[in-house]
């Protein structure tokens, strides 16, 4: 008996590991066990041996079942605190960056085109959302009688009592930037004004605030072939199709003479629009050469100078660039509708090869 708790009790103190120790419990007091063994030895006993030999074989039992469990848990202990040494986390890092963000459509288009007109020498010009109605109207040739300066069309700041000057105007178009361009630099003159602009105008397609981008090139024979060639080279770079045609038609605006409307040859085949082939004409910008009123109001002499302007309307070119068929996806730059239209945080979106009417 006492070799029997010898055996077992130092061969639990020098187990090392957990399998081993469970080789050590099959041994002793598993069914076939050296203790369950014994045990049943028992029934072959007078019965006073078998109570003194019975009491000490539960003894001997309990004694290395406790070993065991002891042995158990500081393996378990130890097995933990090996583990603690080794990991550890340095809970002063700062945290990864988790991307949420994302390049609106109307920025990336903003980037896109200005990029474009850049690569052809366009320079880009910035001013005031906040104009004068000199600068937004009348140097661009637009009479006080315009329906475009009615009420019902502008933003109109606000005047104080008895305060008769005109009041100023959130700028509805960018216009006035190339006005303020000129004035400074005068001819000749190449610049890109992109930026917000304001309309009195709320429907399925209109939002009151908008983005254009405007182009104005002054030399001493700038004619609407150069226009033409700019806006062939423009529409092959933007929408990335080498045989562009556009179809340029009569048109009017007050501060260009004359002056057209620019159609985009394209197909809607199976409801996916298609730039570059197939038989319909999709308007995308207006253009013109500069009226000679608008030089003359920006301090250019038009008997020297002349030169081509145009205007596109950005949030539309993003909607055709990227099949984005609803305006909810840019007015409220709701993350959810940008990323259910492919713009996935700071993940530069590609071109789509189609998209719906
Ligand atoms: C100066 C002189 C002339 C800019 C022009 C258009 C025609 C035009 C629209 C396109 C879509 C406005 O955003 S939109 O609704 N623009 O049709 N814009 S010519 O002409 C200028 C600009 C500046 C000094």
């Amino acid at each position: 008996m006492q070799e029997l708790r010898e055996k077992y009790l130092s061969a639990v103190a020098d187990v090392t590991d957990e399998a081993a120790l469970e080789e050590i419990r099959l041994a002793a007091l598993g069914k076939k066990g050296e203790i369950s063994l014994k045990m049943r030895e028992l029934g072959k006993m007078t019965p006073e041996e078998r109570q003194t030999t019975g009491k000490a074989l539960n003894v001997l039992k309990d004694e290395i079942d406790a070993a065991l469990r002891a042995k158990k848990a500081a393996l378990a202990d130890a097995a933990l605190d090996a583990r603690l040494r080794e990991e550890w986390l340095d809970v002063t890092l700062p945290g990864r960056p988790r991307r949420q963000g994302t390049i609106h459509p109307v920025s990336q288009v903003m980037d896109e085109v200005t990029a474009i007109f850049a690569d052809m020498g366009f320079a880009v010009a910035e001013g005031p959302q906040i104009e004068d109605d000199w600068h937004n109207f009348d140097a661009l040739n637009i009479a006080p009688e315009h329906p475009a300066r009615q009420e019902h069309d502008t933003f109109f700041m606000h005047r104080d009592e008895g305060d008769d000057r005109p009041p100023h105007v959130l700028r509805t178009h960018t216009s006035p930037v190339q006005i303020r361009a000129m004035l400074e630099q005068g001819a000749p003159i190449r610049v890109i004004a992109p930026g917000r602009v304001y309309r009195m105008d709320m429907d399925q397609t209109h939002t009151p605030m908008f983005h254009q981008v405007e182009g104005l090139a002054i030399g001493r024979d700038i004619s609407m072939a150069n226009l033409k060639w700019v806006l062939e080279e423009f529409c092959k770079a933007f929408f990335e199709v080498e045989g562009v045609e556009l179809r340029f038609r009569a048109s009017h605006f007050p501060f260009t003479e004359p002056s057209a409307e620019v159609d985009i040859r394209c197909s809607w085949e199976g409801g996916s629009l298609k730039i570059g082939e197939g038989d319909d004409w999709m308007e995308i910008l207006g253009s013109g050469m500069v009226h000679p009123k608008v030089l003359e109001a920006a301090g250019i002499d038009p008997n020297e100078w002349q030169g081509f302007a145009f205007g596109i309307g950005i949030d539309r070119l993003a909607m055709l660039k990227y099949g984005i068929p609803d305006l909810r996806a840019f007015f409220e730059s709701d993350l959810r509708w940008l990323k259910h239209y492919g713009f996935s945080a700071l993940d530069l979106p590609t071109v789509a090869g189609g998209l719906s009417r």
